[in-house]
């Protein structure tokens, strides 16, 4: 079932990163500016704290029609009243997190390696999942012991094999937003260039201004 999602400029949010400005605040400029899709992210906060941060979050957007996907904590989907859930591959199963969500709230997986994608187009149905999250492509501060940097070629023959639609993760930057569309991919998954970033308008916009203009010659 195809729930016609816009993964074009994907936010995922970080605690430390948003700094002073905080979760909510980034997460209302940057949808302000264009972002398409918001993952509430952060590994390390007990699950009463990430449900205030998530359900500000989910407040903060309500109205727009940008869904507001949790990190991993598929129990919380519902008390959130967030769109749905992103797992990685040492999470929850896709198919017990489906099973907990139904069949419509947003489902995303992450997957680094030719062998992941493989599992997953063997063992996953078409509609279990909407979207795959490829990477890293490049080492980021952003997420300490990731998988190690695969790279845009690597993770554009990873996509073209993927019967989901994918975003390009890891290290991600507007100057490489282009690249990204021109490689196949639906769209741009940052943390470090939205989060923390002086302007976040104008970052989110940088960003959605080259989505829209990539893979056309300038
Ligand atoms: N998963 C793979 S890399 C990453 C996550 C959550 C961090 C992306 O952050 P940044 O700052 O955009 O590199």
């Amino acid at each position: 079932m195809s729930k016609d999602l816009d993964l074009s400029v994907y936010l995922v949010t970080d605690t430390v990163q948003c700094g002073a400005l905080g979760v909510a605040e980034t997460v209302r400029q940057a949808v302000q500016a264009g972002a398409t899709l918001v993952q509430v992210r952060d590994p390390d906060a007990d699950d009463d704290a990430f449900l205030a941060m998530a359900r500000d979050v989910v407040e903060t957007v309500r109205g727009t029609g940008v869904p507001v996907l949790l990190d991993d904590r598929v129990h919380l989907v519902a008390a959130a009243g967030a769109d749905g859930a992103h797992v990685g591959q040492s999470d929850m199963p896709v198919a017990q997190a489906r099973a907990i969500l139904g069949p419509d709230p947003i489902l995303g997986l992450s997957v680094e390696t030719g062998e992941q994608l493989d599992w997953a187009v063997a063992h996953l149905g078409r509609g279990d999942i909407d979207y795959l999250g490829l990477g890293p492509v490049r080492p980021t501060a952003s997420k300490p012991n990731h998988a190690p940097a695969t790279g845009l070629r690597y993770l554009s023959g990873l996509a073209a094999r993927s019967p989901w639609p994918c975003v390009a993760i890891g290290g991600v930057k507007a100057a490489d937003t282009a690249a990204v569309r021109r490689s196949g991919f639906a769209g741009v998954s940052v943390i470090s260039a939205i989060c923390g970033q002086p302007d976040v308008r104008a970052a989110t916009r940088e960003l959605v201004n080259a989505w829209a203009s990539g893979g056309l010659p300038p």
